[in-house]
């Protein structure tokens, strides 16, 4: 091997959640020699990306941890319901500080191409930094939604104020006071944002393409003594959400909506509006994700709901979601903001009745003929998600088979954990897993310790690589969408559908399993007891 070349056994590459597990995994249970790549300066993944005001997790912050530092669930006071950006990196970084993980980070450094070789069996990695690196394994842990998507708006190097994506926000922030404000966008991100920055600045303008079902979120100081019963059963919490649906303590009801009696359903959806949060989404009737009716029972709900909060009648009718089920897109969870567009200094304006965006302009932005001026844009735009990310690394399996190119049509893989003609190569929550629909921290625990299960396999068995076979990734991709396609989730044009972004080929994006997360985590351990069934090891 050429001097100046590192040699490990693993490269991680992204140091969130995934990446700081998987080093522990790999390092300290199994005592190999790992680096983790991560292109920002400090742990924390898209908690390290995301600055913008309002940014909270929408999981409850007692499940949205690791479980298996069983010491920091007993030691660790999160301050509300929903934990705020800035301290879940407050607690990453305590975590990284208990395990000692930075030792094995290069901070700063992007990967920015890696190929396999099948000479010497071993992944070339290379960084923004001119560093070139070998290991046997290579483990993307590079989130699912960490690929900024700014369309390509004509004019935008034009615009004399200051622009910024939510998702690369200025530490520190930025000083709203006194200044006209544009929000484009409202999935998630721009539902956290705006009533925070509509507190300060002088005038915000949202530019909505797509009206959402926004549910209450209901943060909020938790109630100690319940905060205790969580700490002492937390083993039970933990069983429940690994063997739940979606990785929550919640389940569907188990029953029809169109069954039961008017005053029954009203009661149940007044219940899950009061409870906040993902309830709504998640715990309803089993129905709701197939069955348009039922969808509709609820959707009306959340209608009304807009009609009573929001006081001008033409603002409530453009905030109403129209053309796609409900809960087909992901559930932003909602603190004041469809009341924030009952404050003087909001303006709404809608791409279907007031017209599209057409351009940025020197001063702002035209659109429906007109120019709004701004000091400040902010794009709460998205992200290019899941297969972006693992695109942007630039990976080269056998023969020098692109990922770019073979996923040119959307992804396949073989559980969303291994790509046919990529050896030792692993996603953490990549495309074709549960990931995005399920509570990230539950489904990125199971992947961590099902690769160094694996990864331990090879070494006592003396394997050499391990890959996907061709027809298992093709069996897998085939069931993920005839899961999708019986339920409503086709009918949005969602990011998990790819239809955020123009020209990115629709495909369903996550895995949506018949028996949820719980069901998923069985099919993984299930390929590994049949002696890793659908991979080929050599
Ligand atoms: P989302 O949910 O993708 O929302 C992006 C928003 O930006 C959404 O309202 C989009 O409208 C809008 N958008 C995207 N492209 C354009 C263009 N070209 N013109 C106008 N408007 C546009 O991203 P978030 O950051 O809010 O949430 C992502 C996830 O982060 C979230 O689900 C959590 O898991 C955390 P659209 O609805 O596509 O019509």
């Amino acid at each position: 091997m050429a001097s100046g070349i590192q040699a490990y056994d693993v490269i991680v590459i992204g140091a969130g959640f995934s990446g700081m597990y998987m080093i522990k995994a790999l390092r300290d249970k199994l005592g190999l020699k790992v680096l983790a790549y991560e292109a920002g300066e400090a742990v924390g993944g898209t908690w390290y990306w995301n600055r913008y005001p309002g940014a909270r997790c929408d999981s409850d912050s007692y499940i949205y941890c690791f479980t298996w530092d069983k010491q920091l669930l007993q030691d660790w006071e999160w301050s509300e319901r929903y934990p705020e950006q800035p301290e879940i990196l407050r607690y990453l970084e305590q975590v990284a500080e208990r395990h000692d993980l930075k030792r094995d980070i290069q901070f700063n450094t992007r990967v920015t191409g890696a190929e396999f070789d099948e000479t010497d069996n071993l992944w070339h990695v290379h960084t923004d930094k001119g560093e070139t690196a070998t290991a046997r394994y290579l483990i993307a842990a590079v989130g699912s939604l960490s690929e900024t998507n700014l369309p390509q708006f004509k004019g935008l190097e034009k615009f004399q104020g200051k622009w910024c994506h939510t998702s690369r926000f200025p530490n520190g922030g930025i000083n709203f006071t006194a200044k006209r404000v544009a929000v484009v966008g409202t999935g998630a991100t721009a539902v956290q944002a705006i009533p925070e920055i509509a507190q300060q600045a002088k005038q915000l303008t949202v530019f909505q393409r797509t009206a959402n079902y926004c549910v209450p979120a209901r943060n909020g100081k938790v109630d100690p003594e319940l905060i205790n019963a969580r700490k002492n059963d937390y083993d039970g919490v933990v069983k429940r959400i690994k063997e739940s649906f979606f990785g929550f303590e919640y389940n569907f009801i188990p029953k029809s909506v169109l069954e039961v009696t008017s005053e029954e359903r009203e009661r149940e959806f007044d219940r899950m509006w009061d409870e906040g949060g993902f309830a709504f989404w998640l715990a309803y009737y089993q129905d709701m994700f197939f069955s348009q009716e039922a969808n509709d029972l609820c959707a009306d709900y959340i209608k009304r709901k807009i009609r009573k909060t929001v006081k001008d009648p033409v603002v409530a009718e453009k905030l109403i979601p129209k053309g796609h089920p409900y809960g087909t897109k992901r559930q932003p969870l909602d603190s004041n903001y469809y009341e924030t567009f009952n404050k003087d200094n909001v303006v709404l304006v809608d791409a279907n009745t007031d017209g599209p965006i057409e351009e940025i302009t020197a001063r702002g932005i035209r659109a429906g003929g007109k120019e709004y001026e701004f000091d400040i844009i902010i794009f709460a735009t998205g992200f290019d998600a899941m297969t972006g990310p693992l695109k942007a690394l630039h990976v080269k399996g056998r023969g020098g088979r692109k990922l770019g190119e073979l996923w040119a049509d959307g992804p396949h893989t073989y559980l969303g954990i291994s790509i046919a003609g990529f050896p030792n190569f692993f996603t953490i929550t990549g495309p074709q897993s549960p990931s995005v629909l399920s509570n990230m921290p539950v489904s990125i625990e199971q992947h961590v310790e099902w690769i160094a299960d694996c990864i331990d396999m090879m070494s006592k068995t003396g394997k050499a690589t391990i890959e996907a076979t061709p027809e298992a990734q093709e069996q897998w991709g085939a069931h993920v969408n005839e899961i999708v396609n019986g339920t409503l989730m086709p009918r949005a044009n969602s990011w998990y559908m790819s239809a955020n972004i123009a020209g990115k080929p629709r495909a369903f994006l996550p895995y949506l399993g018949p028996e949820g997360v719980g069901g998923y985590r069985r099919k993984c351990d299930e390929v590994a007891a049949k002696d890793y069934e659908g991979f080929t090891l050599a």
